[in-house]
């Protein structure tokens, strides 16, 4: 094995004694939570990291230290954040696992970060950057990494995977777990690949140095499978390979081999790396706890506020509107990016959202995906992450489970899991809601899937909120958000002029935090309303009917509130425009239990308790799936009706009770 020079020495084995360091804190009891140490393949980041530009990003996993110490030599910093001490570079919150320096990113969701890449590598195509994500061999088993793979080749993305190979996924054999090769995945879909089982940092170097030139210079994803070992536990003290076997990786290892070759500068180099992280660890042991705030860094993106979009009022239909906006706000800020599914003319999206975006504003900002929701959402997140915004299509909202994970673990929880405010301006739009008789996948409310997870917002498409100014809040905000659009809105004709029809008006309220505020519609002429309805944008038409029923026939003065932002619940705004009223009725096309809706009256209740006059009722769809069939599909959503009833019944309530 050639000598390394210095540098490369000194890194290798600062990442040794680092890890061997945690678990030997781990073991003490010194530490608590969870590490995995990169014991025996320090070499990979070690090999890698002066390969690596300023403006490339790097996406590492749970065994990440070796990364993060190869490219950064903060040891200090990682040090505090795994053992949760002041000046920790993600404040304690991250952990081991989580760590964000502005242009490294590790996460523990396995394949997770791939499609953030591929969004990564797109915001860097032509400049000669890439994204750079590392993986285990055992996370080949995640569809995340297909879908990912798939994109990186279709649009030659400088995307690099790289694939260490430690022959094991946790307890399991790389030969139990992964059918085929890696080679034939990644050449499946038109990536390059390279192979090697070199271990020393310099020969491995050698070795990239031209493969990783190619990606710059526009050669599309390259995949490197790296032949390494893991000579240590999973996490701590979870091996359960037979003793002989970890013996036989060792003779392999570097470390081995450079004390047997070079004694004598190894062995100096060596007690002086175990010494500098013994007293690291004795020094970050001895300071008091982190407190959540990450350690100040130069160079994250700063968010560039830019003017406020508001699509001129036209009297139009709803999905003419929502056009224009998307026109606006990529008009207005060129860092935006539009993906979905069939989003591209002359298709314009399967409503026809996108009309005339990829026309204008060309192919690379408004792209046509394949069919991969994940993928779709993680690689908006990855532009978001890069000082891109992104708006996503997902085409059913049905379809947004397939989504989750990227919503849910990763763009919501990065905003606060890095210690610092992490800005993700991301708007996945999904069309929602039946009436169509599109049936049980294509037809679904999901709005309570998705309500209460920190950080991330959502919003729902109203006949008189403006799109643009929507969009434009949503982006700006920083915190990825799902904007909801009910499809039997889009056909529908806008409400401008904060005129409804001939008895209704509207006014849209200021929100304190230039959110997109509540639509009021009531009655010309104002006065204390009799009931009041809590509606999303979808049901706004239905409550306006029923309104206007119990106006007309029933002499009762109703008003509604759509708000344009379903989470969090502007609470205190609802609870201040419910007044006093006998009645108040929340209706939302999702399913029972565990919903908007009664997260809507539970906030009333413990708002409004001693003003009530009665309990705040929630309508629902029916308890199951939506049929396809007209017939059948109408029965299953609230109606007009079931809302005019709902307050009928509880005013009726109201008066025996006030007979008592
Ligand atoms: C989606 C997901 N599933 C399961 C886990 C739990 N887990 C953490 S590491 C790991 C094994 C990963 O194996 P591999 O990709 O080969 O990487 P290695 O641990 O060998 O470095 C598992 C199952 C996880 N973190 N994420």
């Amino acid at each position: 094995m050639p000598e390394p020079d210095d540098r490369d020495l000194d890194a290798l084995l600062l990442i040794r004694h680092f890890e061997q360091t945690l678990l030997r804190l781990f073991a003490e009891g010194r530490i608590s939570g969870t590490t995995h140490t990169c014991l025996g393949q320090e070499y990979v980041p070690v090999a890698l990291a002066p390969l690596l530009r300023d403006d490339d990003f790097v996406f590492s996993n749970h065994r990440g230290h070796g990364h993060y110490l190869a490219l950064t030599g903060d040891a200090e910093g990682l040090l505090a954040e795994v053992m949760g001490r002041a000046g920790a570079v993600c404040g304690g919150v991250g952990g081991s696992q989580h760590v964000y320096t502005g242009r490294f990113l590790s996460t523990g969701v396995q394949g997770e970060s791939l499609p953030v890449a591929v969004g990564a590598a797109l915001h860097r195509q032509g400049t000669g950057a890439v994204a750079l994500a590392f993986t285990g061999d055992g996370t080949w088993g995640e569809g995340a990494v297909y879908e990912a793979l798939n994109m990186a080749g279709l649009w030659e993305l400088p995307l690099v995977v790289v694939v260490e190979n430690n022959g094991i996924a946790q307890s399991t054999p790389t030969a139990r777990a992964l059918s085929g090769t890696i080679r034939a995945r990644a050449e499946a879909f038109g990536a390059a690949y390279h192979h090697s089982a070199v271990t020393d940092a310099a020969g491995l170097r050698a070795e990239l140095a031209p493969l990783l030139a190619l990606v710059r210079g526009g050669g599309g994803p390259l995949v490197v499978e790296l032949d390494t070992v893991r000579l240590g536990p999973h996490s701590k003290g979870d091996d359960t390979r037979p003793a002989g076997e970890v013996e036989a990786m060792a003779r392999r290892d570097w470390y081995g081999r450079y004390a047997a070759e070079f004694p004598e500068r190894f062995r100096a180099a060596d007690e002086r790396w175990a010494k500098e992280v013994r007293r690291l660890a004795d020094e970050v042991a001895a300071r008091p706890p982190a407190d959540g705030r990450a350690v100040p860094q130069a160079g994250l993106p700063a968010p560039v506020a830019r003017p406020r979009i508001a699509v001129p009022e036209r009297p139009e239909r709803v999905v003419e509107h929502l056009n224009r906006a998307l026109h606006a706000v990529l008009e207005a800020d060129p860092s935006v990016h539009v993906l979905g599914e069939d989003i591209a003319d002359p298709y314009p999206g399967a409503f026809a959202v996108t009309r005339g975006l990829s026309e204008r504003f060309g192919t690379e900002r408004v792209r046509s995906t394949p069919i991969s929701e994940g993928a779709i959402a993680g690689a908006g997140a990855g532009l978001a992450l890069s000082g891109s915004k992104a708006v996503v299509e997902i085409m059913f909202g049905d379809f947004v489970t397939l989504a989750v994970d990227q919503l849910v673990n990763f763009a919501a929880k990065s905003v606060t899991m890095y210690g610092r405010r992490v800005p993700l301006p991301l708007v996945v739009r999904c069309p929602v809601g039946g009436r169509r008789g599109y049936g049980p996948t294509h037809s679904q409310s999901p709005q309570k899937l998705l309500a209460g997870v920190p950080d991330l917002a959502l919003y729902e498409l109203t006949p008189c909120h403006d799109a643009g100014e929507l969009l434009f809040h949503a982006l700006e905000s920083g915190t990825p958000s799902v904007l909801f659009e009910d499809k039997i809105l889009y056909t529908t004709r806008r409400w401008t002029g904060g005129t409804v029809d001939d008895v209704f008006r509207y006014r849209i309220t200021a929100e304190p935090d230039g959110g997109p505020g509540i639509a009021v519609v009531e009655p010309a002429g104002g006065g204390e309303p009799d009931a009041v309805l809590i509606v999303p944008g979808g049901l706004a038409h239905r409550a306006v009917e029923a309104a206007r029923e119990l106006l007309l026939e029933d002499e009762l003065w109703v008003r509604v509130l759509v708000p344009a932002r379903l989470w969090p619940v502007p609470g205190e705004e609802l609870a201040a425009l419910c007044g006093g009223a006998p009645a108040v009725v929340v209706a939302e096309d999702g399913t029972p239990g565990a919903s908007w809706g009664t997260e809507v009256a539970h906030g009333l209740h413990t708002r409004l308790w001693r003003s009530l006059r009665g309990p705040v009722d929630v309508l629902c769809a029916a308890d199951g799936v939506i049929p396809a069939a007209p017939g059948l599909e109408e029965d299953v959503f609230v109606s007009a009706g079931d809302i005019r009833r709902a307050v009928a019944e509880r005013m009726a309530a109201d008066r025996q009770e006030a007979r008592i």
